[in-house]
Order: structure tokens, then sequence, then C-alpha cells
């Protein structure tokens, strides 16, 4: 090491104890931000299993509002870890770049880690942010990137951990709060003044998301993109218009095709809602973290199925859209079968607008928003 060298001969290497970098601020910061992470981990895979279901995963129907819950967590989450990510790089950021020589293969693993790590992390937080805002700017497609690169973040946090673990305890003992040297022409910063900026940082970082998925605090809600407005008070993810099925959708010749082995009905809108209509309180709650709730009438879906001898089964929706990634899902059975999975015909006590999926669309409790096929053309038990 060059004892000279600017960039190693900072306050926070000169006089460890004294300066608001080090150990001190970035253990602390990076416990939150580890919490954080972890949450935002374990939502994020409960999502991801939830879409495409390993064969050993079951998620239960009820309570209805468990994604509501879990998805919302999973956003205010990694939103609240941004200013956490940036006061800790700051508290560590002189020694991040010290040219070191390689010393041993921890030291690899220290230095690898942390470039993984932060790497990762930077890009988990910044295409879960554009994906909030639905903004692509990228060209993979980003719930697998989101991921895989989320098991590259967790392991990476593991071994950093693992190698940090006697600094952290040893940073953790020592208080926080030793007034520290400015050093010549530096500004006096205490530590429990950074410490409170990555609080407040990541307070209002989280209200401000928190907002679109939190009734309550929906005056906060300034990063919400979607915090409510939308017709019959529920926010719309994609129009008719967007989807190319406005006129399809409005079409006089629309038909509703219900089918289980070689049996097979239609139904017209008019002669679902002649049908016994069932009513149900189910949130739309969106992977991009907002949600809402709503009130929904129409057609028990297991009602409709046994016009068509339904014994059991998954059961496969399939959207009047004729591409898009969300034009079809598959709907568990005991999702199938509970008394709240309806084919919605009215939304807040009115018909379903075009935009929410009219003629009808599923609304099933506790399942992502992605999954709430609008503008159903075909229901049928899979094979
Ligand atoms: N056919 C179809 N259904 C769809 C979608 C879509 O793109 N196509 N988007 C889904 C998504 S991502 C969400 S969050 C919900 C939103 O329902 P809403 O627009 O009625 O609020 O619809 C779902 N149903
Ligand atoms: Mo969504």
């Amino acid at each position: 090491m060059n004892s000279t060298d600017p960039t190693v001969e900072t306050a926070a290497s000169a006089h460890p104890g004294r300066s608001p970098r080090g150990p001190e601020v970035a253990a602390r910061v990076g416990i939150a931000l580890g919490t954080a992470i972890l949450v935002c981990f374990v939502t994020g895979l409960l999502s991801h299993w939830i879409q495409h279901p390993p064969t050993w995963f079951r998620w239960p129907v009820h309570p209805v509002w468990l994604y509501r819950l879990t998805q919302g967590a999973h956003v205010v989450s990694g939103v609240a870890a941004v200013p956490l990510v940036l006061v800790k790089l700051w508290s560590v950021y002189p020694r991040l770049f010290q040219k070191l020589r390689p010393r041993s293969p921890l030291w690899f693993a220290e230095r690898g880690s942390i470039a993984l790590l932060v790497g990762s992390v930077l890009f988990e937080l910044s295409t879960g942010l554009a994906n909030i805002a639905q903004y692509y700017p990228w060209k993979f497609f980003f719930p697998a990137a989101h991921y895989a690169m989320a098991y590259v973040a967790i392991g990476a946090m593991a071994v950093h951990l693992a190698v940090k673990l006697p600094v952290i305890r040893e940073a953790l003992a020592r208080p926080a709060d030793t007034p520290p040297d400015p050093g010549p022409g530096r500004v006096r910063v205490s530590r429990r003044a950074v410490l409170g900026a990555a609080w407040a940082g990541a307070a209002v970082a989280a209200l401000s998301v928190a907002g679109q998925t939190v009734p309550f605090l929906r005056w906060a809600a300034l990063l919400a993109p979607r915090s409510g407005h939308g017709p019959q008070g529920v926010p719309v993810n994609r129009t008719a218009a967007e989807a190319g099925v406005a006129t399809t959708a409005a079409a006089p010749g629309y038909r509703l095709v219900v089918a289980a082995g070689d049996r097979s009905r239609e139904f017209t809108r008019a002669e679902l809602t002649a049908m016994p209509q069932a009513e149900a309180n189910l949130p739309i709650a969106c992977v991009e973290g907002w949600s809402a709730a709503a009130h929904w009438s129409g057609v028990r879906l297991r009602d409709l199925l046994d016009t068509v001898g339904y014994r059991g089964g998954d059961v496969r929706l399939t959207s009047l859209e004729q591409s898009g990634l969300y034009r079809g899902s598959v709907l568990p059975a005991p999702f199938a079968a509970d008394r709240d999975t309806l084919i919605a015909l009215a939304l807040n006590g009115e018909p379903l607008d075009l935009d929410h999926g009219y003629p009808c669309r599923l609304i099933a409790p506790n399942r992502p928003g992605v999954l709430q096929t609008k503008w159903l053309s075909r229901i049928e038990v899979s094979a």
C-alpha cells in the first residue's frame, strides 16, 4: 500500500474511530439494508412461485389479502433499500476503491462478494423501480432477469456477511455517537446525523410507494403511478385499446366458451347476467406493488364449470387478446372451487368497464393482478 495515496489516506483510514464514514455507520445501516433485502427476496420468491409454481408449491386461497400484503412488502422494502444502499456505499466509499494487494483466498472472497453484491443489488433496485414506473429501457425480459439476479444478490450477501462478521460485531460494539474529527478542510457531520438521514430517507421512500397499496397512506404516494385513479375507482393496468380488444370485446357476437373434456358451452353476456349472481370483496394486487380493494359481482366460476360437468382440476383462462404476455392464466383447482372466485360482470356496483375486462373477467382471492385475466373468451379445464 502506498501511504501517500490520497484515496487511501482519508479521515476514515487515518482516524478509524473518529470519522462519520466507517464500519460504525456501515454496520448499522447494513442491518437495516440486509433486512430490507431479505424481505424483498422472500416476498419476490413467493410472487415468482405463485406465477410459475414448482410442483411442490401450494399458495393458499385465503386470506384473500395475503398476496396484497406480500407484494406490497416486496415493493416497499425494495424502495426503502434505495437510500440505505446509497448511505451504505457512502459510508464505505473510500475503502471500496482501496488498492490493496491480493492477500489470501479470503481477500478474493471479500472483494468478489462485494463487487457481486453491489452490482446485483443496484441491478435489482433499478430494474424494480423502472418496472414500477412501467419503464423498460432494456432488451432483456424483466421478470426472468430480476428473478435470476435475486439469487446472485442473496448469495453475495450471505458470503459478505460471513466474511465481515468479525468487523460487524466489533463495529456494533462501538457507540455510533463518537464526535468525528472533521480533519483539515472537511465538514463536520456526526454519525448520528448520517444514521438519522438514512432512516429518514428510507421512511420517506417507503411512504412514497406504500400509498399505492395502503389506502390511508394514499396522500403520500408521490412515487406511485397508479394510486387510485381509473374507471370505477380502480386503476387500470392495460386498457382495452392497448390490448387491441376494444372492438371484439364490445361486439354483439361475443360468446364465452366454457369447456371440460369433450363438453363445451357458449354463453352470451346476457346469459351470464341471467345466471345466479354472487358477490365478493377482493383486491386487485398488481405485481408492481399497487393494489386496490374492490367489490365484484358475477357468476361463481364453479357454477359455470358445473354446466359442463366439472370434476376438479386446474382451469385455463384465455383472453380475447391476440397477443400479449398476460392474455391467459392457469387457476389451480382449489381456487377454481372457492366460492369467492368469480367471473365478474360488475365492479363497485356498475357493469364492468371495458378497461376492467368487459364483457367478463376473472377475479379470484389471493392472486397476483397479472393472473386476473380480463376480456375472457375461453375457460377450459386443463387436461
Ligand atoms: N387479458 C389481460 N388481462 C389482464 C392483463 C392483461 O394485460 N391482459 N393485465 C393484468 C394485470 S398486470 C393486472 S394488475 C390486472 C389489473 O386489472 P385492472 O386493469 O382491472 O385494474 O389485470 C390483469 N389482467
Ligand atoms: Mo399487474
